[in-house]
């Protein structure tokens, strides 16, 4: 019997190829309106939907291919007699390839002004029924979506006369993975013009970006997926104009970096390891950041991740080329930094990234994987004001040391706890992160700012259980913290700052960061 194919597809890259092989193999194609016009006008033969169903297409096309004639003809069991004489009884023939892509509903909503009727009117509702009806019945239909699939399947109906069971069951998974995302897409965008915030179900759509040499580890294998809708202000949208591809480690590191430098407005420059700030420094000019940011920490940078808020010109440039970094992150970069920087550093990932979308970004949710379960939670981006702080102890600090905490409290946001920070008012001096007890992280950040202490002040992700962090604080000659507040101990810490003359502030908000 004539083997019958069913076409019906919104991108129609390589569908005339495609169907013009199918034709000289001796199949028969069915497809529908736009399908059949882009093949008869090329001259490959086909049957019209509107005469398999015996129903015009209608509706705006939106009821053309439902029909028991064409799911009769893909659902029915061929080694069933009951399904055989079904199809016999009511006049349907067998469909034993469909090929099928749906609808550019993500297309249309990016589109910058979509208006919400044209959105739904891109929900495929037919295309979907049919490769989920082929797809069901793998064990004799075959399905294809994605038009890189196309060759496969001709070179296996061309060598055999009909693809084999692995590949028919292969494309059938890949079926169910694009209609899951498709309707996830859907899912997302309805849940958001009702404002639901908090779903029943999750339903995130990611889409393989970019599959990775390893993880964390070598022994760990890794892929790198992004959001079906990502914000620019976002690695995977970060534009790379130079060197190797970022690893797994890379982009985790980079998208902290990018993170902590959103809550910085002057030209400053994020310096990061190991998910950590090393040194940040903010400026009149992006050169003098960079200065800041490097004498900040000039150990810990080797082999970091820096971030700039500015376009990188050339006497910045200059003054990064002899370091080892891993990764360069900035809106732009003037032509005269972009040669010096790549000059004889054919490894080194420079990142170009639209900072526009910097406040965009902060709306989106922050996923973390746990053992059987996701934890979904907003992005730590409250807006404080330095007039919700209340200063706790009898000296009150001068207006340079409240610049420098000030500075100190944003930069303080993104040290993984237990973390401590050290600054002056323009640049970290000391980073004391991830401490299983608060005052291991006041030791390490005190010992790193050493002899440069002198008028700087001290930042606590938390509050301080007991009053030994102020001890050690009043010790090293600090004069300032800032710190949450909100321990039942507080009051020992108070009275230890006003045994030293430390003025110390609190702000009423944690910073947590594990
Ligand atoms: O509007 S639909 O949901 N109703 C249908 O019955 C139907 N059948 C096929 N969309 C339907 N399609 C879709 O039309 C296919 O998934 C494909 O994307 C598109 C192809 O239309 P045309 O051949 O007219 O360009």
């Amino acid at each position: 019997m004539t083997k019958r194919a069913l076409i019906s597809v919104s991108d129609k890259t390589g569908i005339v190829a495609f169907a013009e092989k199918l034709r000289e193999l001796g199949w028969e194609i069915i497809s529908t309106g736009g399908t059949k016009t882009a093949l008869d006008a090329t001259g490959v033969t086909t049957i019209a939907i509107d005469d398999v169903t015996g129903f015009p297409e209608m509706m705006d096309g939106r009821v053309k291919t439902l029909h028991p004639k064409i799911h009769g003809g893909l659902l029915a069991r061929r080694d069933l007699d009951t399904h055989v004489s079904a199809m016999k009884n009511h006049d349907i023939s067998p469909i034993d390839l469909v090929v099928v892509n749906l609808y550019p509903f993500k297309e249309t909503i990016l589109k910058p002004n979509v208006t919400y009727v044209d959105a739904v009117e891109n929900i495929d509702i037919g295309g979907p029924s049919m490769l989920r009806s082929a797809a069901k019945n793998h064990a004799s239909v075959t399905v294809v979506v994605d038009p890189t699939d196309y060759e496969v399947v001709l070179t296996e109906l061309a060598e055999n006369g009909d693809t084999t069971y692995d590949t028919r069951q292969k494309l059938a998974a890949k079926v169910f993975r694009h209609t899951a995302a498709y309707d996830a897409l859907i899912a997302e965008y309805f849940t958001a013009q009702v404002g639901e915030v908090k779903p029943e179900k999750l339903t995130l759509t990611y889409e393989l970006k970019q599959p990775m040499r390893y993880g964390e580890n070598p022994q760990q294998d890794a892929d790198f997926y992004e959001a079906a809708l990502p914000t620019d202000y976002s690695i995977s949208q970060a534009k790379q104009l130079n060197g190797k591809e970022l690893s797994f480690n890379n982009i985790r590191d980079a998208d902290a970096a990018i993170r902590i430098i959103r809550d910085f407005s002057l030209p400053t420059v994020v310096a990061l390891k190991h998910m950590n700030p090393c040194g940040i420094g903010t400026a009149e000019t992006i050169e003098t950041a960079w200065d800041y940011a490097y004498e900040a920490d000039p150990v810990s940078i080797f082999g970091g991740i820096v971030v700039l808020n500015r376009e990188v010109d050339a006497a910045t440039a200059e003054k990064m080329h002899p370091i080892f970094l891993e990764i360069i992150i900035a809106p732009s970069y003037s032509d005269e930094a972009l040669a010096i920087l790549t000059n004889k550093k054919k490894n080194l990932r420079i990142l170009e990234l639209n900072f526009a979308q910097q406040k965009a970004s902060e709306t989106q949710k922050e996923v973390t994987g746990v053992l059987g379960g996701l934890l979904v939670q907003d992005q730590d981006t409250t807006v404080e004001l330095q007039d919700t702080w209340e200063i706790v102890t009898k000296r009150q600090p001068t207006a340079v040391e409240v610049e420098a905490l000030e500075f100190a409290w944003r930069s303080v946001k993104y040290v993984k706890s237990n973390g401590i920070i050290i600054t002056n008012h323009h640049q970290t001096l000391g980073v004391g992160p991830g401490q299983t007890n608060r005052v291991a992280s006041v030791k390490i950040a005190i010992e790193q700012a050493a002899d440069r202490l002198e008028g700087a002040v001290l930042g606590s992700d938390a509050f301080f259980p007991f009053a030994d962090n102020v001890e050690e604080i009043a010790k090293a000659g600090i004069k300032a913290i800032i710190q949450p507040g909100g321990s039942v101990r507080d009051q020992d810490a108070i009275d230890e700052a006003d045994k030293h003359g430390i003025a110390m502030v609190f702000t009423g908000v944690r910073h947590f960061r594990h």
